[in-house]
């Protein structure tokens, strides 16, 4: 039997933090199907695709997905049956078409790339071949990458921001392992120092709960804090911090930014620009920075390239809010040296060839490639997958902890295994 679609059938199920999300099943003439659910974001850049949401206050509170549900079930599912589920480009071309808009409003961003994503699923499956494997063929431009590594992980094990319930102004505080470990020895690494930090927190009498992504989410004075903690706790392991492990904090500061501007805690007057570069400075000479992940406004380019040139060396400088996953704000990064790597998550972008092409771009202009989840997340582990296929250098699955966060770790694990990396 062949690999046209049969079949596209959505529904609304839940994420990680009780909100709707869309789960899409594609069956093919063959049998094989493919069943994929969307994550979701809440400290969304400007430039994403939007999420349709039902704004029916009756039901979620507004954040019902019936209306793309029903986008799913009737005017996309009757334009791609029949196609063949092989013909990922086409299928996505069609969906975007379908859409009519740059931002995928009509339809809504959760609708298109929840089926985008079941067919790449479903296709796989045809094929009989693991999913990383199905997705590495699609990933290039002619020749697949060649894989020969599992990505780094980037650890979230304190959040703030928007994730935490906790006072700090920084979203992530995040632990890397250093990139020559085995990912099984990083994941070790990662749920060490974690189970470390919580017994630091219990000693200090700080909030030990944890946030959105698993990480802990304590009160604290300053945002600096945070980060003598996640020092604290690798002195206490037998890692070495700036030699087998590394920080990296996800400043998300377009939440913080104001008209005065950049108001975090560890000052009382607000940062200025120049102020807050020599900040960042400081902060790598203290605590090892590897990476720092929207430490400006997403509209302040200035700032953006101020820091890329003057820390850049030292510091990976990685564009999430900046560059939405979008090939014309990464053309724009590019050209004006903003940025030295990006974070990609399908849904900023909304089908997964548009998501392989920025891919191809980033990597033929030598940034590097962060593969992301959102904070909303399922247990549904196609990211891990997702990474592996680009062979990006780092991703980032939250904390080492939570069920929706370990299924991507216990998914990497298993591939890590497979391919005897
Ligand atoms: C981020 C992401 C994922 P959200 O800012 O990098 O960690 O958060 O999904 O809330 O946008
Ligand atoms: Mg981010």
């Amino acid at each position: 039997m062949d690999a046209k679609i049969y079949s596209v059938t959505a529904r609304e199920i839940l994420d990680s933090r009780g909100i709707p999300t869309v789960e899409t099943m594609v069956i093919l003439n063959s049998g094989y199907r493919g069943t994929v659910s969307v994550p979701s974001g809440t400290s969304i850049g400007k430039y994403e695709a939007v999420e349709l949401r039902d704004e029916d206050v009756k039901r979620y509170n507004g954040m019902g997905v019936l209306k793309a549900v029903t986008n799913v079930n009737t005017v996309i599912a009757k334009k791609i049956a029949g196609m063949d589920a092989f013909s990922q480009g086409a299928i996505d071309k069609t969906l975007v078409d379908l859409d009519g808009t740059p931002n995928k409003a009509t339809l809504g961003a959760n609708a298109i790339l929840s089926v985008s994503l079941a067919v790449s699923v479903a296709a796989a499956n045809h094929m009989k071949l693991p999913l990383y494997r199905y997705l590495n063929r699609l990933a290039g431009t002619g020749k697949p990458p060649e894989i020969t590594h599992i990505p780094t992980p980037i650890f979230n094990v304190i959040n703030g921001g928007k994730h935490g319930a906790g006072n700090l102004d920084f979203q992530e505080f995040q632990l890397i392992p250093a990139t020559n470990k085995p990912f099984h020895t990083a994941l070790e690494m990662g749920a060490e120092v974690y189970q470390s930090i919580k017994k630091i927190l219990i000693y200090r009498n700080a909030v030990h709960s944890v946030g959105d992504e698993g990480g802990f989410a304590p009160n604290l004075f300053t945002n600096i804090d945070a980060l003598e903690i996640l020092q604290e706790a690798i002195k206490s392991s037998s890692y070495k911090i700036g030699f087998d492990v590394f920080l990296g904090l996800d400043i998300a500061a377009s939440y913080f930014k104001t008209p005065r501007g950049y108001q975090i805690k560890d000052r009382s007057s607000p940062y200025q620009s120049s102020e807050l570069v020599e900040y960042y400075k400081i902060l790598h000479e203290k605590y090892h920075l590897l990476l720092l992940e929207d430490p400006f406004d997403e509209d302040d380019w200035e700032s953006w390239k101020k820091i890329t040139g003057s820390l850049g060396s030292d510091v990976l400088i990685i564009g999430d809010d900046l560059l939405a996953t979008n090939s014309a704000r990464l053309t724009r990064a590019i050209e004006e040296k903003a940025c030295l790597a990006i974070l990609m998550k399908p849904n900023q972008i909304g089908t997964l060839s548009e998501f392989f092409a920025v891919a191809v771009q980033a990597k033929q202009h030598g940034l590097k490639i962060v593969v992301s989840h959102r904070s909303g997340e399922t247990n549904d582990t196609y990211i891990a997958d997702l990474a592996v296929a680009v062979q990006s250098e780092y991703m980032k699955f939250g904390a080492p902890a939570r069920g929706e966060r370990v299924a991507k770790y216990n998914r990497l694990l298993q591939i890590e295994n497979e391919l005897k990396l």
